[in-house]
């Protein structure tokens, strides 16, 4: 099974211009306990490059476009993050990496918890020790 899964965001566009609605429970497959966004990534930085021992999230371009990676300590998938409908699941235990932000990206996070920097793996070879014992 791919470890990308992406989620179409409804879009209630029309003739004035786009609307996109996200709902808790509906095209979100968590309650949603935090929201943040990325934004002014300066060119060639890279973010990410930890997992989340229970966090899940939902990521969505609202605005440019961002690479994201993620990996499950097994296999590693990458995709575009390029559409204000395209969000993309990240579950716990997936080691994620963005890149190649565009000037404009404003990258939005829902989050299934608070923040809680306990809940990070930061070290990758931690991660994949965690990988095995799951
Ligand atoms: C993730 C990816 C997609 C807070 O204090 N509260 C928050 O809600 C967040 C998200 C971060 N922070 C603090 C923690 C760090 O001192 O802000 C600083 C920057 O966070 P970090 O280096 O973890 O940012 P990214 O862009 O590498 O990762 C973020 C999220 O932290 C992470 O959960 O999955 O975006």
């Amino acid at each position: 099974m791919s470890i990308i899964k992406l989620i179409d965001l409804p879009e209630l566009s029309d003739s004035r211009g786009g609307l996109v609605a996200i709902e808790s429970g509906l095209s979100i497959p968590f309650d949603i306990k935090r929201v943040y966004y990325i934004f002014g990534t300066c060119e060639g930085m890279v973010r990410g490059f930890h997992a989340h021992k229970a966090l899940e999230q939902v990521a969505v371009c609202v605005s440019g476009k961002c690479r994201m990676i993620l990996d499950n300590g097994k296999s590693r998938e990458e995709c575009w993050l390029d559409s204000p409908s395209k969000g993309i699941l990240i579950e716990n235990m997936q080691w994620r990496e963005m890149h190649d932000f565009s000037d404009d990206c404003v990258l939005l996070v829902l989050a299934s918890e608070h923040y809680d920097e306990g809940d990070y793996i930061r070290d990758y070879q931690v991660f994949l020790r965690e990988c095995e014992n799951v």
